[in-house]
């Protein structure tokens, strides 16, 4: 019985549309949109050839309205059957015209006529929506997670207990490398990829074995499920720091090199993390010129000696995207490095995350390394969305995309020449 009513409604809806033949459907100056396409029933933009003069358009629109009995004038965008068949006003500049309800006679007779040279179906029209954002309303406590709340939102107060972001991460491989990670905290449940390997031992077990579990928080920054920015990303940390808090620069680059191989064998979009800085060493630069020419982003924190950029390697790579610190009034941070080298600035100031005390247990950190894991998170997620984009791209995505003129403590000769840009997460 269901059947039988559904299927009385499907022939009521067609007979109220002019179908469309198949044997028209494949003339080759008729153009129907297919399925998903979003063509509009009964709709067309009528093309006349090239060099065709508006005097030819009204002989012709004459010639439709005497013999064939067509209106001239606005369709209506509802109903547009309702009235017969209607042709617009010529849009002179493209020489087109747009034709409503016209039988499939007129359709033919369009179509042999040889001043037309096409005719296309029309198509929808939509705003602009955001269909990858992702929403989240924050933990409760949602002020440990200021960060996060901060980064969606245009202005600093109030934070609102949500946090969004462009995209998820997945498909997306995020290289933190660091002082390894607490591979077993609730925060990267499944996420770990087993690529990951301990340059400092040499072996593929990269725990973090350091205090203050530098590396755990910073991936807890970027990728955790409820700390982090990017909550579905793959984690490929690579430990380069020891327990005793240091490593060598030789260590970090062996790891940049060991990251753009796998991105090359995996092939898949890659972001790398720095949360480390060394005095100005050229090989370290010449690796992070490496990586971004291989296609991996690469996020580095700024460093924390309220001097230049242009200081430390390799935040001074100028094809690093370096990273500096706001706290929660929106001002850089007092400890940030800064500079016209400094890409953006993301929050730096008492950022939550995951400790490698146990795995369910947190702590929070202030410096540009909890900065620059948020600017590598947002990277990752915008490239689950949009996997082919280059370096340049993201890194337009991240600049055109970020707040501006937010932070309150630069220019005035004071930070001079940083650039006033605050991460933003859920740009589209
Ligand atoms: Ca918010
Ligand atoms: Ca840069």
């Amino acid at each position: 019985m269901k059947l039988a009513i559904c299927c009385l409604v499907l022939m009521l809806t067609l007979r109220a549309c002019v179908a469309v033949s198949a044997s028209l459907k494949l003339n080759p100056k008729f153009q129907y949109l297919g399925v998903g396409y979003n063509g509009i029933e009964n709709r067309y933009l009528v093309i006349f050839r090239t060099g065709f003069t508006k005097v030819g358009a009204d002989m012709h629109f004459n010639k439709l309205k005497s013999t064939m009995n067509i209106q001239q004038g606005h369709i209506p965008k509802d109903n547009p059957c309702a009235s017969g068949t209607i042709i617009s006003e010529l849009i002179p500049h493209d020489m087109i015209y747009i034709i409503s309800c016209p039988s499939e006679q007129i359709l033919r007779l369009l179509l042999n006529d040889n001043d037309i040279t096409r005719i296309v179906q029309d198509t929808v029209v939509s705003t602009q929506q955001c269909s990858n954002i992702n929403a989240y309303t924050l933990p409760n406590p949602s002020s440990l997670y200021w960060n996060l709340d901060r980064i969606n939102q245009e202005n600093p107060n109030p934070v609102d207990g949500f946090y969004s972001v462009l995209g998820n991460g997945m498909g997306v491989d995020l290289y933190v490398i660091d002082s390894g990670i607490r591979s077993q905290h609730d925060e990267f449940t499944n996420r770990i990829d087993s690529a990951g390997y301990n340059f400092v031992d040499g072996n593929s077990s990269p725990e973090d074995d350091m205090p203050s579990g530098h590396g755990t928080l910073v991936s807890g920054i970027a990728a955790g499920t409820n700390t982090g920015v990017c909550k579905m990303v793959t984690i490929i940390p690579f430990k380069a720091i020891g327990a005793d808090g240091t490593g060598s620069a030789g260590d970090l680059i062996a790891a940049i090199r060991k990251a753009i191989d796998l991105k090359a064998t995996r092939n898949r979009p890659a972001v790398i993390n720095i949360s480390l800085g060394t005095v100005p060493y050229a090989q370290l630069d010449v690796a992070v010129k490496s990586a971004v020419k291989s296609g991996i982003f690469v996020s580095v924190g700024a460093g924390n000696f309220k001097k230049l950029w242009a200081k430390q390697s390799p935040a001074r790579a100028p094809k690093a995207f370096t990273v500096a610190s706001v706290g929660k009034d929106d001002n850089l941070s007092w400890f940030s490095n800064f500079g016209a080298g400094v890409d953006i600035a993301a929050p730096g100031e008492d950022i939550y995350s995951a400790s490698n005390a146990c795995d369910n247990c947190y702590t929070n950190g202030y410096g540009t390394s909890y900065a620059a894991p948020q600017v590598a998170g947002v990277a990752a997620c915008y490239l689950s969305v949009y996997p082919t984009a280059t370096v340049p791209q993201v890194e337009a995505y991240l600049r055109n995309g970020s707040w501006k003129d937010k932070i309150g403590n630069i220019g005035g000769g004071v930070n001079p020449g940083t650039p006033n840009r605050i991460l933003r997460s859920n740009k589209c």
